[in-house]
C-alpha cells in the first residue's frame, strides 16, 4: 500500500469530470486500498479519485467508521430539507467554511466488488457523499459560497498555496503535528 500526494487546488485534474468505471482491475484494487490509507493518514473522513491524481470515478469515505467504497455513484434522491453545516477539504487546506446542501441523500453506487448498493445517508454522512460526488464532477465545496466569502476564501488560500509547489501535498511527508493542524477551523469565513 502506498500514501499518495494530494492535488491541491489550482491542479487541472480537481476541476476535471471523471470517467466511469468499466471494469474493476486489480490495479483499481489497489488504488482503492491506497486511498483509504491516503485519507486515513490525512485524517479526512472522504476522498476522491481526483485529489490523488486519477480520472476514474471512485471515491471513499469513512463516517463513525463505516468504510465505504463508491465506483460510478450518483445521487438518486435528495431530501427538500436543507442543512447548513463547516466543511474543509484535504485539497484546501486550512480552509473552511459553512455550506448549505441537502440534508439527507440517497446515493447508488457499486461496491469494490461491482455490485449495486444504495446508501440512505443523513446529516455528516450526507454531507459527505455530497462532497466525493461533486469532487468526481469537478466541483468544489467554495462554489457554493457566496463570491465575498469565496474571494476571502482565496486570498487566505493564496498565501498557504506557497506551502505546496506544483500543486501537490506530500501528506506522508506531513508531521502528524502538521496533520493535527489542518483539522482546527480557525476563524469563520
Ligand atoms: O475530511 C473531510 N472532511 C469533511 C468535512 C465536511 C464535509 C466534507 C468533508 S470531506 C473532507 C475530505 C475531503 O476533502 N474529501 O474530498
Ligand atoms: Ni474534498
Amino acid at each position: 500500500m502506498a500514501i499518495l500526494d494530494i492535488r491541491v487546488l489550482g491542479d487541472p485534474i480537481l476541476r476535471q469530470a471523471t470517467t466511469p468505471v468499466t471494469e474493476i482491475t486489480d490495479e483499481l484494487q489497489r488504488l482503492i486500498d491506497d486511498m483509504f490509507q491516503t485519507m486515513r493518514h490525512a485524517r479526512g473522513i472522504g476522498l476522491a479519485a481526483p485529489q490523488v491524481g486519477r480520472t476514474e470515478r471512485i471515491a471513499v469515505v469513512d463516517v463513525d467508521d463505516d468504510p465505504m467504497v463508491l465506483i460510478n455513484p450518483e445521487i438518486v434522491q435528495p431530501t427538500s430539507a436543507k442543512a447548513k453545516g463547516e466543511e474543509g477539504c484535504l485539497s484546501i487546506p486550512d480552509i473552511y467554511a459553512d455550506v448549505e446542501r441537502p440534508k439527507g441523500v440517497t446515493v447508488r453506487a457499486l461496491d469494490r466488488h461491482g455490485k449495486v448498493f444504495e446508501v440512505e445517508a443523513a446529516d455528516l454522512l450526507a454531507r459527505c457523499l455530497q462532497h466525493e460526488i461533486d469532487h468526481l464532477d469537478g466541483k468544489l465545496f467554495l462554489d457554493y459560497l457566496s463570491v465575498l466569502k469565496r474571494t476571502a476564501a482565496l486570498a487566505k488560500w493564496r498565501l498557504k498555496s506557497d506551502d505546496y509547489p506544483g500543486y501537490v501535498r506530500r501528506v506522508s511527508l506531513e508531521t502528524p503535528e502538521e496533520l493535527d493542524e489542518h483539522q482546527h477551523p480557525e476563524e469563520e469565513l
